[in-house]
């Protein structure tokens, strides 16, 4: 017993040098600005930690898709519908890019699905308030759109190469969705007095859950840390926020809209505009599934599921088809 101790002991202590060199070495890459490819050795924790994000960020732009896929039927005119049709697909399509990335990290998509489907995978809290009007689908290409944009530029730098690719791809769609948005707005704006107020209206309610996309504030983000030191995250979410609120301010001034917080101020000294309290409150609410449409959106995603039964099954018998064809000619 005593001997079998003393032959297993250097071997742990080995492993641990091992893995303790290792690790240096991935994080002199990691400083060094080298992308990290999915071969490549990387800490479990870092693994871990693409997965939950990536596989989030899929969710959520599967997710996103309903709240304006509700004004599809409902554009106003056939150019708007057509633009829209185009948004709601790209979303659709940036969900698939974002699973297919965090597949190379060895994780099955069925298994991510089934975790949202579960209700033990996060998406983000913008997606579970209600498109009431019309303008609600220009406050969310301006808004919402505008916010990924600022959150995902960054992300075309991320470490993991598969992740940053896909950003650039979903970056250009994303400055087109907010293009289309703010052309909306615009058009509101510039139109009655109906018209204007619908505007005003979708940006006071818009206006603070889309500050909250972009996370808790720094001091309570568990994750920021260790995201920031494997150059997976280069902003913390409150810096980007800022960024959010200094680039947005000036085009709602420039619709003719209030921006509907009283304590809003352009600080000369800083050059940012200082923003009033975020109710933190809503945020926790709604993430813990007791937002507005929480549940509305789960369950509309556990039927889409559910109907697609059978496509995905078509698909699988031909592709064993397919296999067979193949063996066969070999
Ligand atoms: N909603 O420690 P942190 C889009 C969670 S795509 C729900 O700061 P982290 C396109 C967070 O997961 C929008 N949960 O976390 C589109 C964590 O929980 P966990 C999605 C949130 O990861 C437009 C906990 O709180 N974009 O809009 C939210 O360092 C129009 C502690 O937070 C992305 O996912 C939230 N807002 O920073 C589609 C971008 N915020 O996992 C359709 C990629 C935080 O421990 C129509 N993601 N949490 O259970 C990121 O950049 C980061 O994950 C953050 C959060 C910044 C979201």
């Amino acid at each position: 017993m005593y001997t079998q101790g003393l032959a297993q002991a250097p071997d742990a202590a080995d492993r641990r040098i091992e893995d303790a060199d290792k690790l240096r070495a991935f994080q002199e890459r990691i400083d060094a600005e080298e992308r990290i490819e999915p071969n490549d050795w990387m800490p479990e924790a870092y693994r871990r930690t693409l997965v939950r994000q990536i596989s989030q960020h899929a969710h959520s732009e599967i997710i996103g898709m309903q709240p304006e896929g509700n004004w599809i039927t409902r554009a106003p005119s056939l150019r708007r519908k057509a633009a829209l049709l185009a948004k709601v697909q790209d979303e659709c399509g940036h969900g698939l890019y974002l699973y297919a990335a965090a597949e190379t990290l060895g994780v099955a998509r069925e298994e991510m699905v089934d975790q949202l489907l579960a209700g033990k995978a996060k998406y983000s809290s913008i997606f579970n308030y209600p498109t009431l009007t019309w303008a609600d689908i220009g406050a969310i290409g301006w808004l919402v759109d505008g916010a990924a944009i600022m959150n995902q530029i960054p992300l075309c730098r991320c470490s993991y190469g598969p992740y940053a690719r896909a950003m650039i791809r979903v970056c250009k769609e994303e400055s087109f969705h907010q293009r289309q948005g703010y052309e909306i707005m615009l058009t509101l704006c510039r139109g009655n007095a109906a018209q204007k107020e619908m505007a005003q209206d979708a940006l006071n309610r818009w206006w603070w859950p889309c500050l909250m996309m972009f996370g808790p504030p720094d001091s309570a983000s568990q994750h920021t840390d260790a995201s920031t030191k494997w150059k997976i995250k280069r902003f913390t979410n409150d810096e980007l926020r800022q960024k959010f609120i200094d680039a947005t301010v000036p085009q709602a001034h420039y619709l003719g809209l209030t921006v509907p917080d009283p304590e809003l101020r352009y600080d000369e000294a800083s050059g940012h505009w200082q923003h009033g309290a975020i109710d933190w409150e809503e945020f926790k609410q709604v993430i813990a599934g007791n937002g507005p449409c929480n549940a509305q959106r789960m369950e509309r995603r556990r039927q889409t599921e559910e109907d697609g039964a059978w496509v995905r099954e078509a698909a699988r018998a031909f592709a064993e088809k397919e296999k067979r064809r193949h063996r066969v000619a070999a």
